[in-house]
């Protein structure tokens, strides 16, 4: 038999191809150098590191599954794998890589017209241009059908915008916004592109977060914004909800790989923490008490890790479904939330310091568990794909 490796318990590096493992390597480099030092500051200060992104851009992890205007063109493993790294760090940041990629470049590359795609995609894919998602509104959050942001045809090529969105990531930086409104012509939900400067239109930040402090979410208020039907419309989106739902399936599909990096990350620092402190003459690590909760910690991010990986490999062979995001989503953020907070007990008062890092994992999770569709959500989601029926309402 083979040696046991803690940091690969199940050998899952194993199943990568020498690209995907190159493609990890780039990004953890970038992540562990430039990324970590930054992030305690960032997260006390709720800070936007304008560097960030381009800096992304120019490693090719922007957008890195789409085809051409400037991007890598890479598989979903590798996407999963470039997620792994930047949430190893901190949630926040793949949090706007995800916004980024998933979210804005995603919804131009699949339901925008040629020009809308020349125009933003080449600037995106280099950080250049900054990208955010307005789904969620102050009344709507799990149930989107209920949106009330609205848009007007004027009749005359222009359209005109009215409504909110909240808790938008990276709204307050972003160049261009992705914005999901219901059509008064015929009650149906498409989506807009508004410019950041467009008379009307503004995105304060949302401040004094508790968690996701290292990324920056913000509203967005449109008030009688003017904009030109043909720049403005993604031509391609099927009026309706399944579009913005489409975007979430790839973001979700990220998620789950970054929350296994966070739990990683845990449990690394944990297992350290444990070697070198001592209480009763023995270092944490001799307590059987606290082998089980590394043990525990250590199998939940394995299995995981292997479930994202099975996703990603279904979705580059088209054999994935919307109810397999939602299963390896749910459960990767559910049990990178409980083990990391178990992890926590084993740093006793320490738990409280920022010096340490698990402590902001753990308050990251918590969002990681509630945006892109609640924990209870996937679960009726889940539900209705096994039972056939719906529980929503
Ligand atoms: P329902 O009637 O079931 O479906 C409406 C239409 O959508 C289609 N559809 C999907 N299409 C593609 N992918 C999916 N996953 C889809 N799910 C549904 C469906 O076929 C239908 O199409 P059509 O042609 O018949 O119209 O929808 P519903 O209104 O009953 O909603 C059900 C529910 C609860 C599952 C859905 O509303 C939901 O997922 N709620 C959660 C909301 C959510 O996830 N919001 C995320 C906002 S963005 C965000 O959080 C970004 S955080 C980013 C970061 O910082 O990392
Ligand atoms: P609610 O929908 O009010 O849910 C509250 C509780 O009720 C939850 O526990 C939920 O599971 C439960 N619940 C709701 N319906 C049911 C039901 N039918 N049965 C049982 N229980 C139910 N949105 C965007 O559009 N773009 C973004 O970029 C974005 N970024 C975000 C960043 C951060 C930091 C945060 C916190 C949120 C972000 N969101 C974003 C919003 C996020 O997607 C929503 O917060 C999430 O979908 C939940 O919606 P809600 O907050 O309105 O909660």
């Amino acid at each position: 038999f083979a040696k046991f490796n803690w940091e690969d318990p199940m050998r899952v590096e194993e199943h990568f191809s020498d690209e995907e493992r190159a493609i990890q390597e780039t990004a953890r480099a970038f992540c562990q150098e430039t990324l970590l030092p930054k992030v305690t500051d960032m997260y006390r200060n709720e800070s936007w590191d304008p560097t960030i992104l381009p800096a992304l851009g120019q490693l090719g992890l922007l957008g890195p599954t789409i085809e051409g205007y400037g991007c890598a063109g890479v598989n979903n493993v590798a996407y999963g794998l470039i997620t792994r790294e930047l949430e190893r760090v901190d949630s926040g940041y793949r949090s706007m890589m995800s916004v980024q990629s998933s979210l804005s470049m995603g919804a131009i590359y699949q339901f925008g017209s040629e020009a809308q795609k020349e125009k933003f995609l080449p600037g995106m894919a280099k950080g250049e241009i900054v990208g955010c998602f307005g789904l969620t509104e102050p009344n709507h959050g799990s149930d989107p059908s209920g949106m009330e942001t609205v848009a007007t045809d004027l009749g005359d090529g222009e359209v005109l915008l009215n409504g909110s969105k909240t808790w938008i990531s990276s709204s307050p930086y972003a160049d261009v916004a992705v914005i999901w409104a219901r059509c008064k012509w015929d009650n149906k939900v498409r989506g807009f592109l508004v410019e950041k400067g467009t008379k009307g239109f503004a995105c304060p930040p949302i401040k004094h977060k508790t968690m996701l402090r290292a990324s920056v979410t913000g509203s967005i208020f449109l008030e009688d914004v003017r904009v030109k039907m043909d720049d403005s419309l993604l031509p391609h989106a099927k009026p309706g909800l399944g579009s913005p739902f489409e975007c979430l399936n790839s973001a979700r599909y990220g998620i789950s790989w970054g929350v296994v990096g966070s739990l990683e990350a845990c449990i690394a620092e944990a297992r350290q923490y444990s070697l070198d402190r001592k209480q009763f003459k023995k270092p944490l690590a001799a307590f059987q008490l606290v082998q089980k909760k590394i043990a525990d910690a250590s199998t939940e991010a394995s299995l995981g890790l292997l479930a994202s990986l099975q996703l990603g490999r279904a979705k580059d062979a088209g054999t994935w479904s919307p109810e397999m995001v939602s299963l390896v989503k749910r459960n990767n953020c559910y049990k990178a939330l409980t083990q990391s907070r178990i992890l926590l007990e084993i740093f006793g008062g320490n738990a409280a310091s920022d010096e340490y890092h698990c402590p902001r994992h753990a308050a990251n999770l918590h969002i990681c568990s509630t945006y892109e569709g609640t924990h209870d959500i996937h679960g009726l989601i889940l539900g209705k794909g096994i039972t056939g029926e719906q529980a929503f309402f």
